[in-house]
């Protein structure tokens, strides 16, 4: 058994959409629930519900030991916990903000430094996603203090540790992100093009577009593994002369119908490059050669 059982107090600080949904799966699991936010009035529904409302974010804190923030950004996290540092002595916060790596590990210092157990997460669920099966959220730093809290977390989405590396569900956070966004532009781009035609888009997207991109996403195993290991000429799948060509016909077909092409153009130039370059026998993999280094990247 955890620490944190159905019995076990949670202050839940801040309350947008994201927070309220949090705070109400706790509440319906049986948690004494107490919640703050800079706006009062977001927290009545929750307090008809049973909530607690904190006056402030320091009688908020000492509600209970398990601290949930979820706000806008980590400028919002440092307001509301900086302060805080003597209140929080002895607790853990669970960060649910979304943010970088690096603003990550940054608190995760700060808490060290003052006695605070600390966990960064990343939310994998859209508010009325919270609680359900499909909900799982991403927590990194001290193992001990994940499992300490894992059984009452769990009440939010499948508690999913990946490292003791306080900025490692931040990074993996938005890795995820950027998988979902690139699909999007994808997405955009292909129903832009069919709608040009008049297509029904409704029907293209459920007969055609979802079980094609459903189809590709069996792919993405193989493509980690050459990456991984840099291997970008073995077991190729579909090589990149020939996806050159298909692209000139996107294009193509692209200018016919009169739609600009501006959300894949960039993937198309890399791809073009690396096929010049004498990489055409390969995997699109490969591409990822291209991308620059960044200022301060991590080895
Ligand atoms: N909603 C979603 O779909 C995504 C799912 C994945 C995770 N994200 C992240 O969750 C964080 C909160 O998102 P949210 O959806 O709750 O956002 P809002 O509804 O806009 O509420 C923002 C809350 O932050 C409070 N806040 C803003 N600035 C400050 C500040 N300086 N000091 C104290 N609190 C602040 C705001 O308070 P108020 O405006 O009501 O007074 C809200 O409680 C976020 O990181 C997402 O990326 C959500």
């Amino acid at each position: 058994m955890s620490d944190v059982d159905v019995r076990t107090p949670v202050t839940v600080i801040g309350l947008g959409d994201m927070g309220v949904a949090l705070a109400g799966a706790f509440l319906d699991a049986g948690h004494p629930t107490t919640v703050w936010n800079r706006t009062a009035a977001k927290a009545d529904p929750l307090v008809a519900r049973g909530a607690t409302r904190a006056e402030t974010p320091a009688e908020a804190v000492v509600a209970g030991p398990l601290v949930i923030v979820c706000v806008l950004d980590y400028e919002a996290v440092h307001g509301v916990l900086d302060p805080l540092a003597d209140e929080l002595r002895g607790r853990t916060v669970v960060n649910l903000t979304n943010g970088t790596p690096g603003q990550a590990r940054e608190v995760a210092t700060w808490a060290d430094e003052h006695g605070i157990g600390y966990l960064d997460g990343g939310i994998m669920a859209v508010p009325p996603g919270i609680g359900t099966p499909q909900a799982f959220i991403l927590y990194s730093g001290a193992r001990e203090v994940f499992d300490a809290h894992k059984d009452g977390l769990e009440v939010l989405g499948a508690a999913t540790y990946v490292g003791a590396d306080p900025g490692a569900a931040s990074l993996q956070d938005l890795a995820l992100l950027t998988g979902m966004y690139g699909m999007f532009a994808g997405v955009l781009q292909s129903l832009a093009l069919v709608r040009s035609a008049e297509v029904e888009l409704p029907e293209f997207a459920s007969t055609l577009l979802v079980p094609w991109i459903s189809a590709m996403t069996t792919m993405v195993p193989h493509y980690a593994d050459q990456m991984q290991r840099r291997a970008y000429g073995e077991n190729v799948v579909s090589n990149l002369g020939m996806q050159s060509v298909a692209l000139d016909n996107i294009t193509r077909a692209h200018d016919e119908q009169g739609v600009g092409l501006e959300l894949l153009a960039p993937l198309y130039a890399l791809i073009r490059k690396r096929v010049a370059d004498g990489h055409g026998a390969e995997d699109i993999t490969g591409v990822a050669e291209l991308l620059r280094a960044a200022k301060g990247a991590r080895a």
